[in-house]
């Protein structure tokens, strides 16, 4: 059974019934993502169970539902987990709600998605004073107070626009564009979100060492590929000299590509744009391997073992990293994505 945090086991018998009848209406163990209006199920959690709520961003992308089935696949029944999944439907204030529940509920841990970074102090607050840790896992949030959570398991999403911008760099100067001017629009993520500021700012930061690169407008299509390819439309309506084009996912990036083909203009090595994406999700890749996508930073989706070890460390009472990264690599066109994708799990 679920552990009534901060609950006395002699509290009055309506109060325990209805926050029974709460428990019962958790999402059974390997729960499908549920955004809150699914019937849920009836089952409840075995004495021992460690009960865990997630609260996902949403399934904006390929990335989010590797990124959910891989909590999915990681805290089974059969491993002793009860896993009650909300789906946030990339709104925070759905995400919110769903820690609320985790914590009248009384869940053991709250593993929380955070679409962005700021709103979060609050409810925070709540789940420490139901002494409920909360693991913040992918995106970050900025609070006041770091105690607010335990721990953070992600990407260095900094870094990862770190990574590209220093790609482009080598790669121009391999076709003898070094000091040539270059301008380039960025397709940005959910503004706010760690993947957009991360990115955004890590790629801003290589920028500074060319003076002869031009950023000619960032607008964001919130890592969907339908927004992406009305921004890659304006973009190419407004601007008739892109030579790069930054997208900050993949999903953006298959929007943007549309938009550039309906636009009659060519792409890769010896096509009018170089396009550069993020996650180096499958379908991604395969436009790697085509050349339409030049370089592809991975962002790995599948940090649900990591996740589980350190919950597994905070059960044994041992100390955990307030950071940890997961590991990631970057694919370009020079690359036999033939063979990568063979032993690939997205
Ligand atoms: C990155 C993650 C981002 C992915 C997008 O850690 O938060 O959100 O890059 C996803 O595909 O929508």
């Amino acid at each position: 059974m679920m552990k009534m945090r901060g609950t006395s086991l002699f509290m009055p018998a309506f109060v325990l019934c209805f926050l029974l009848l709460l428990a019962g209406c958790g999402a059974g163990h390997d729960a499908a993502a549920t955004s809150g209006t699914e019937p849920e199920s009836e089952s409840m959690p075995d004495e021992d169970d460690i009960v865990i709520g997630i609260s996902q961003v949403g399934s904006e992308s390929d990335w989010r539902t590797t990124n959910t089935k891989a909590y999915i696949n990681t805290f089974t029944q059969e491993k002793g987990y009860y896993l009650i999944f909300e789906d946030g439907q990339q709104k925070q204030e759905n995400q919110v709600k769903a820690v609320r529940k985790f914590i009248l509920k009384g869940v053991d841990y709250i593993v929380l998605a955070p679409i962005v970074e700021t709103g979060w102090d609050a409810v925070l607050k709540e789940a420490r004073d139901a002494g409920i840790p909360v693991i913040i896992v992918d995106r970050n949030v900025s609070v006041e107070d770091e105690s607010l959570y335990t721990c953070r398991v992600g990407s260095d999403l900094m870094q990862e626009g770190r990574n590209a911008g220093e790609w482009l760099a080598d790669y121009l100067e391999s076709r003898g564009r070094r000091n040539k001017k270059i301008n380039i629009v960025t397709l940005q993520g959910t503004l706010g979100s760690t993947a957009q500021i991360g990115r955004t700012s890590g790629f801003a930061e290589v920028m500074e060492k060319h003076p002869n690169w031009n950023m000619l407008e960032y607008q964001s299509g919130d890592f969907t590929q339908a927004k992406a390819y009305e921004v890659m439309e304006y973009f190419l309506e407004k601007y008739d000299d892109i030579d790069v084009v930054i997208c900050e996912n993949d999903n953006m990036a298959f929007g943007a590509i549309e938009a550039i083909k309906e636009a009659g203009l060519k792409l890769g090595k010896n096509g009018d744009i170089i396009l550069i994406s993020f996650d180096a999700v499958r379908d991604a890749l395969l436009l790697v391997q085509k050349g339409e996508i030049m370089a592809d930073f991975e962002c790995n989706p599948i940090i649900g073992p990591l996740v589980e070890e350190t919950l597994q460390k905070l059960e044994r009472g041992e100390p955990v990293e307030k950071v940890q990264y997961i590991d990631e690599t970057y694919f370009d066109y020079r690359m036999d994505i033939e063979s990568l994708l063979e032993e690939r799990e997205y």
